[in-house]
């Protein structure tokens, strides 16, 4: 089984969302939702602590741990049980719309018995919230632009919730006696930034797909087999994700996973190269179109050869000129994880991350990083209380740390917050310490697109700034991007050799293949960074490397896999124009 901390974590957060939603006392509300975020952090594997080590996850008292360890043995927590015989769980799901807090929902539901996101729709077509205190015109517009934004996120999860189940269930379906091979395929394989269902290919023989099956449809976390026929099985799990699993005969593995891997654009075009060359590719093989008989095509390689093209890396599978560019010999040599020299980005529990520096950087050497930046948060976010103080005094254990990890370097950086006006948290001769400032967007995002725009060129211009976090602020399905004009930015960027981050964090993913593919044509650099809170956050960057990929970039324009003179003479070359002005 795979670590359980995120279910824990998930069943805490949803007993804090509960009791705000039933007006329970805020500070309580407050303490579950810190230890949801601690258990979901941490680095070891809740399910294997019992209560005394549960007791030593910071935030952990022993109440909560008592809950934890009852559900890890029952299945269930009482208190959370009690909560929901109160409260439709629907209600719960009102909150996930952005600018709907938990005190709304109450009222939607007690005055109006709003229980799902669909009532709360025709509740508001039907103008029955006018009346209500607190709710007016302009909340109708923003409750439905919110549920807009949900509804684009549909049912698709995030990458990483899908990547977990899927190695899961490669690992345990890899396991069984006469499985040849075992992987996952679909928008897993081409790393897209939400899963819709996940897809698993399974190579074997007759005796042992039906072996295969019975062990796919018997895995723990299984709620309902939706169908089941020979060579092709569809689940739902617990948590409502559809799984697909398909067995073909070995010597069909290559074109099997060609036609699984999609995408269905790509595949079109391919089997209309197939159909050029007498030969039918399908979800069977690969096919001699006059007679028929199968092609063996046990590798992917050789599906591709035989179409006269070299092997086309699935995260450029969307038919958005790699056929061209294989064609012509020009696919690009795509980053890959393994390049990745450093992270750019990354928390302590100096501010919110849950880890600490000496967790933190121990961890970063083990991935076996040359360099590391630490970048905790800047005073102007105002919840983390910065101070000029503390982030000298971490500089100092940064620079104690530097040289005991082999050959790792530590950098020494801050997240700074771009301000409404492009303005960053400290002046010029306090930012000149710094080895590295990442600067970002925290607040006021719904600034007109003028504001926006010419708020992020100033924080590009500025030769302190090296990197733009996150650079849209989307939180997929929770938040839409900020309006500015990005050809203004990645113009600017391009430029003054500002960084762009491909922030790595699953529900970020920002920017994502879409702009990288735009700001590419500006000639603009990137960071791949996971922005990790925690140890084990780390692991993230291969989402951001899947994005990049996904984006067409090379190692070449990643900064973060250059090695560390070529990264701080980069770095640096703004900051020597601006002391020598
Ligand atoms: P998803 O699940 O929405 O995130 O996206 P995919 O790409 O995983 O789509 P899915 O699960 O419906 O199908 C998996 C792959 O199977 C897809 O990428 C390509 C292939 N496929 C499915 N349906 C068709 C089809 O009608 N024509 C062709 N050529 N390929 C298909
Ligand atoms: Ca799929
Ligand atoms: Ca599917
Ligand atoms: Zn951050």
């Amino acid at each position: 089984m795979a670590r359980r901390n995120d279910e824990v974590g998930g069943l805490l957060q949803e007993y804090a969302d509960l009791l705000r939603i039933t007006g329970g006392k805020e500070y309580k509300a407050r303490v579950y939702e810190k230890a949801a975020r601690a258990v979901a952090g941490h680095h070891e594997d809740v399910a294997k602590l019992g209560r005394e080590g549960l007791q030593q996850i910071p935030g952990v008292g022993s109440s909560i741990a008592g809950k934890i360890a009852a559900y890890l043995e029952t299945g269930h927590m009482e208190a959370l049980d009690e909560l929901h015989a109160t409260i439709p769980a629907g209600v719960r799901n009102l909150i996930s719309i952005p600018t709907l807090g938990p005190r709304k929902a109450m009222v939607l539901y007690e005055e109006l018995g709003v229980a799902s996101v669909d009532e709360l729709v025709d509740a508001i077509h039907a103008q029955r919230l006018r009346d209500l205190k607190g709710f007016g015109a302009k909340t109708e517009e923003q409750l439905l632009r919110g549920i807009q934004l949900l509804q684009v996120a549909g049912n698709r999860v995030h990458i990483n919730v899908a990547m977990d189940l899927a190695e899961e269930i490669v690992a345990e379906l890899s396991a069984v006696t006469g499985c040849h091979r075992c992987t996952h395929a679909g928008s897993l394989r081409r790393f897209k930034e939400t899963i819709g269902d996940v897809d698993i290919l399974a190579a074997a023989d007759r005796r042992a797909a039906s072996k295969i099956t019975r062990a796919f449809s018997s895995l723990p976390y299984i709620d309902e087999v939706i169908a089941t026929g020979g060579t092709k099985t569809s689940v739902r799990t617990t948590k409502g994700l559809q799984v697909d699993l398909r067995i073909v005969p070995p010597e069909s593995w290559g074109a099997a996973l060609q036609y699984f891997t999609g995408s269905k654009g790509h595949n079109i075009r391919i089997r209309e190269i197939a159909l050029r060359n007498k030969l039918k590719l399908s979800e069977y093989g690969l096919f001699d179109a006059e007679t028929d008989t199968v092609i063996v095509s046990e590798t992917e390689e050789e599906v591709y050869e035989l179409l006269g093209m070299p092997w086309i890396p699935p995260p450029l599978r969307e038919d958005r000129g790699e056929i061209e560019a294989a064609g012509r010999g020009e696919l690009p040599e795509l980053v890959t994880e393994q390049e990745l020299r450093g992270d750019l980005h990354t928390h302590t529990n100096l501010t919110d991350g849950l880890s600490s520096l000496e967790e933190m950087v121990n961890a970063a050497a083990t991935r076996g990083f040359a360099y590391y930046a630490i970048t905790d948060h800047a005073p102007n976010l105002y919840m983390q209380r910065m101070s000029d103080e503390k982030m000298l005094a971490q500089r100092e254990r940064v620079r104690a740390l530097d040289g005991r990890y082999g050959s790792m370097r530590l950098l020494h950086g801050t997240e700074l917050n771009i301000g409404p006006d492009g303005s960053v948290d400290w002046p010029p001769a306090f930012l000149d310490g710094f080895d590295i400032c990442v600067a970002s967007v925290h607040s006021h995002f719904d600034q007109d697109r003028d504001t926006m725009t010419k708020r992020l060129l100033r924080a590009i211009e500025n030769p302190y700034v090296d990197i733009i976090g996150h650079p849209t602020g989307r939180q997929i399905g929770h938040r839409a991007g900020i309006d500015a004009d990005l050809d203004a930015v990645y113009q600017a960027c391009a430029r003054t050799g500002t960084v762009l981050e491909i922030n790595a964090y699953p529900d970020r993913l920002d920017l994502n293949d879409d702009e990288v593919l735009r700001a590419k044509r500006y000639g603009v650099k990137f960071a791949i960074d996971s922005d990790a809170h925690s140890t084990v956050h780390l692991p993230f960057v291969r989402y951001g490397v899947g994005m990049a990929q996904r984006g067409w970039l090379t190692a070449e324009d990643v900064v973060n896999t250059w090695p560390l003179r070529r990264l701080r003479s980069h770095l640096s070359r703004n900051r020597r124009a601006q002391r020598s002005a």
